[in-house]
């Protein structure tokens, strides 16, 4: 398979660490958010959105949206399963999903800094704290959760790792990135060390791909 990504892109993460957890091989082209090429007419041709991640399975079309590429996987790929059996665990699971990719992480992409400062005329450091608190308020929402629920295991649904703990994970290494205070979501946290102890997800971390700052 073939990916467009970007180091520091959670939601190319997500599907990094479903692909090295399922065993699947890809090749990585990893597109500069910064510098704007997701809005190259080459790009913008495979994702009319301007957004990573776009994936290529053989000669089919691109698929888009993490949460869409990670239901495929799903559906089409051997190994390792990454949503739960049971309808009730599994609804659980997505639900813990959406927290980070469908309420939290849109809230921070860079299209959406670069407007709050380009429109508004937002200072850098305003725009941070929009940031930050899109942040806060999903680990807040997650850490509730997932300290209360029944469901919760060694990983947020149970003891096997799902789409649930791709996008926690993807959210709390932004927590570095983003100088985030964490002490407040020890569940979380325990949630995530877990998660960063697996080798396909280490060998999928930002800071281990092309491009990324030495630290
Ligand atoms: N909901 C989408 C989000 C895709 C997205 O916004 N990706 C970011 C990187 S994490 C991006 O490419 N942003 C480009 C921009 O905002 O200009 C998904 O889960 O795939």
């Amino acid at each position: 398979m073939k990916m467009y990504g970007n180091w520091r892109s959670a939601a190319a993460f997500r599907v990094r660490i479903a692909m090295n957890l399922k065993g699947i091989a890809y090749e990585e082209i990893f597109l500069d958010l910064d510098a704007g090429e997701q809005f190259k007419p080459d790009f913008l041709a495979i994702n009319p959105q301007g957004a990573v991640p776009a994936l290529f399975d053989g000669d089919g079309p691109p698929l888009t949206q993490s949460l869409a590429i990670l239901d495929y996987l799903e559906e089409t790929q051997g190994g390792m399963k990454l949503l739960p059996a049971d309808p009730r665990e599994r609804a659980r699971a997505r639900s813990l999903a959406q927290v980070v990719a469908c309420d939290t992480h849109p809230l921070y992409v860079p299209r959406v800094r670069t407007f709050l400062m380009e429109h508004y005329g937002l200072p850098r450091e305003k725009m941070l704290d929009f940031l930050r608190n899109a942040f806060t308020t999903g680990l807040n929402v997650l850490e509730k959760r997932l300290s209360t629920e029944a469901g919760t295991g060694r990983y947020c649904q149970g003891d096997a790792v799902s789409h649930a703990d791709l996008c926690l994970i993807s959210l709390w290494v932004g927590t570095g990135i983003f100088g985030i205070d964490t002490a407040p979501y020890p569940t979380v946290k325990r949630i995530a060390e877990a998660l960063l102890a697996l080798d396909a997800v280490a060998r999928a971390h930002p800071l281990r791909q092309p491009g990324a700052p030495a630290q």
